[in-house]
């Protein structure tokens, strides 16, 4: 079958799945469109607020706040809340090691004991609300542990994805300036080990406002430690007072920045607060993912990332889950680690990313016949667009034929999920998000800023404000205003291009913008760019995203060398090397091609455009007319012969 006659078909709600649904009747839609704010405080409502809001939602766009006035804690709502409501025996976190049998299991009980004691450890090391801690952890309970401890205090969290090298890391610590770092001594993923602790040691020679750090033993590497800045966790733990009380903070008080990928090579520390954004992740949790009570809910992206953060930590804990948490790798140490996963913790719901779906299609199903996914009810997807053929895979040979698959198309500034099917009313299309989540006002807007109503392509919008949205960019108000609202006012504009079909849903094509999504990584030209320019015999570097069957998008590199270094295999090896210190493994190219020209406009804007026809092999380059000099195109095709 074509892409194009898969995407034909259609699936309504198994009849089963839908008579037991947690949404059930589509009229939702229609009550929030009525009075978004009243659906917005009713889904609020199933918070514990410490004082209710004065207002729902006070809009001068580009600000926003939700609940003004209302008091919270995100905290005391994944954990004394879940404890007051009968949950304290109940397994929070399932944690399973790199090696297969390595788990531990956290009650919410002892989930918010532990989060507690590291509560009063980060009070005792200075830290007081609103001052920003940095986590660069692997996938352990300390990570939710320590993110939930700083916000039970009021204290900002910033994490940084295990796979960052020492430069991201000292960078995304300087701009939010955190005194407390948390890290491990190492982290195992794959059998293979991140030196985190070495990283971490590298990154603090140039971030002065570091003044303590505190270093989890995972492995039990050999790290320095620094005398009077670096303390073992468990030194700390085992000296720290029992009892902290949550802070009650205000409902636009920070709960965490997360570093992100833009269009230039500087990452936009994007900023969410507390009462909106735990009403948004909170409700999508419940409704996208229909969760109940003795589900085993399993989100397979690292808490690096904003799906994590969201749909690991806030979304899930708040509604009381249990969460199953992976430190390792779909390989190690066979083929079949995930499944085996499923099969032993009897996972009811699997969310998981269109990359790792298309790597497994890739191996065929001889390692899934092997185990008993039975236990499996709802599956999801997320990160970058899902192409209908893997999207029927996953839901013939890993859902059995019998799961609703949710596509969510959502962004770390959105907080949430925004477009996405709910499992028990949407009849899905493999390969669209569906519809906007009740209360979410998506659209369709041409360039010149005119809306596109019905069927027809263009920019993706967001209309009106949502509880989840981003504040602003961390001390960059003007970032904030350029990137998301300058293009169409009052309407945030998400950076992707979007097509709504004759039943109104939304198909996602991807970025509009100088962002590579690999393997639902995003990762900005501008900043691969920077990172082979600072190579010494890298005079100019330009870097796309060619279309990768597996990956979704791949890295590929053109680069000019000064003059008298040869372009080989070794100088191949070296750049990627280069771009893994810089940034870190995940941003390396997959191919760099040597050349002595680069494609450009008159005022010099590399045309990258023409590169990424160039590098699919397309005849069709599209308009040339603006190239300074047309015959870049003839150089570049004879040096395609010559990549590494
Ligand atoms: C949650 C997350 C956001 C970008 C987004 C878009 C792409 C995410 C998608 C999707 C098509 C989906 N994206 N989900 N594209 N269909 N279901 O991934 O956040 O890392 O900020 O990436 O990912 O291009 O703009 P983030």
């Amino acid at each position: 079958m074509t892409e194009e006659q898969t995407r034909v078909r259609t699936y309504p709600p198994p009849e089963e799945f839908a008579a037991r649904a947690n949404v059930r009747d589509a009229g939702i839609y229609e009550e929030a469109a009525r009075d978004p704010e009243a659906f917005w405080a009713g889904r609020a409502r199933r918070l514990h607020w410490f004082r209710e809001w004065d207002e729902v939602l006070r809009w001068d766009p580009p600000e926003v706040q939700w609940f003004v006035g209302g008091k919270i804690n995100a905290s005391y709502n994944c954990l004394d809340y879940q404890v007051e409501q009968g949950r304290g025996e109940k397994t929070a976190i399932i944690w399973e090691g790199d090696e297969p049998g390595d788990t531990r299991t956290l009650t919410y009980s002892e989930l918010k004991a532990e989060v507690e004691k590291f509560a009063n450890v980060l009070k005792s090391l200075g830290v007081r609300r609103g001052d920003p801690v940095s986590i660069y952890l692997p996938m352990i309970p300390e990570l939710p542990i320590a993110m939930l401890a700083c916000a039970r205090i009021g204290a900002p969290h910033s994490v940084v994805f295990g796979a960052f090298s020492a430069n991201s890391l000292r960078d995304r610590i300087n701009d939010c300036e955190a005194r407390v770092l948390v890290t491990a001594d190492s982290g195992p993923r794959g059998g293979k080990r991140t030196p985190l602790k070495a990283n971490s040691d590298e990154a603090l020679e140039d971030a002065p406002s570091v003044e303590n750090v505190v270093v989890v033993r995972r492995t039990g590497d050999d790290v320095s430690m620094v005398e009077g800045r670096d303390h073992w966790w468990h030194e700390l733990m085992a000296g720290a007072d029992p009892e902290c009380p949550a802070e009650e903070m205000d409902s636009e008080d920070i709960l965490y920045i997360l570093y992100s990928s833009g269009s230039t090579g500087k990452p936009k520390g994007i900023v969410h607060t507390t009462g909106g954004y735990l009403t948004h992740v909170n409700t999508t949790t419940d409704w996208v993912f229909d969760l109940k009570e003795d589900d085993i809910y399993w989100c397979t992206a690292d808490i690096g990332w904003v799906t994590g953060h969201s749909y690991i930590v806030y979304g899930p804990l708040s509604n009381g889950a249990t969460v199953l948490m992976f430190e390792g790798t779909p390989a190690y140490p066979a083929s079949d680690r995930w499944w085996d996963i499923i099969e032993r913790h009897r996972v009811n719901i699997l969310y998981t990313a269109p990359t790792a779906i298309r790597a497994f299609m890739k191996q065929g199903t001889a390692d899934i016949e092997k185990h008993d996914l039975s236990s499996l009810r709802l599956l999801g997807s997320v990160g970058e667009p899902i192409n209908p053929r893997a999207w029927e895979w996953y839901h013939e040979h890993v859902g059995g034929g019998r799961c609703p698959v949710v596509d969510t198309w959502w962004q770390t500034e959105t907080g949430g999920i925004m477009i996405t099917p709910l499992p028990g009313i949407t009849t899905t299309k493999p390969g669209s998000a569906t519809r906007p989540f009740p209360g979410i006002f998506a659209g369709i807007y041409d360039d010149a800023g005119n809306e596109i109503e019905g069927e027809g392509s263009g920019n993706l919008v967001i209309k009106r404000p949502w509880p989840g949205m981003l504040r602003t960019l961390y001390k960059d108000p003007q970032r904030y205003r350029e990137t998301y609202w300058e293009k169409y006012g009052d309407v945030y504009f998400a950076g992707d291009g979007a097509r709504r079909d004759e039943d109104g849903y939304f198909w996602i094509t991807g970025r509009v913008d100088d962002v590579i999504n690999v393997s639902g990584h995003r990762i900005s030209t501008a900043e691969v760019e920077s990172a082979l320019v600072g190579h010494p015999s890298v005079a100019e570097a330009a870097v796309i995203g060619r279309h990768d069957e597996e990956t979704g998008q791949a890295i590929v590199a053109y680069v000019i060398l000064e003059g008298g270094h040869e372009g080989n295999d070794e100088m191949a090896q070296e750049l990627r090397q280069q771009v893994r210190k810089v940034i870190g493994a995940h941003a390396r190219p997959q191919e760099i091609i040597f050349t002595p020209d680069l494609p450009k406009t008159r005022s010099g804007k590399i045309m990258r455009r023409i590169l990424r026809r160039l590098s699919e092999g397309q005849e069709d380059l599209g308009d040339t007319t603006t190239l300074a000099d047309p015959s870049v195109v003839e150089t570049l095709r004879a040096h395609a012969g010559g990549r590494s």
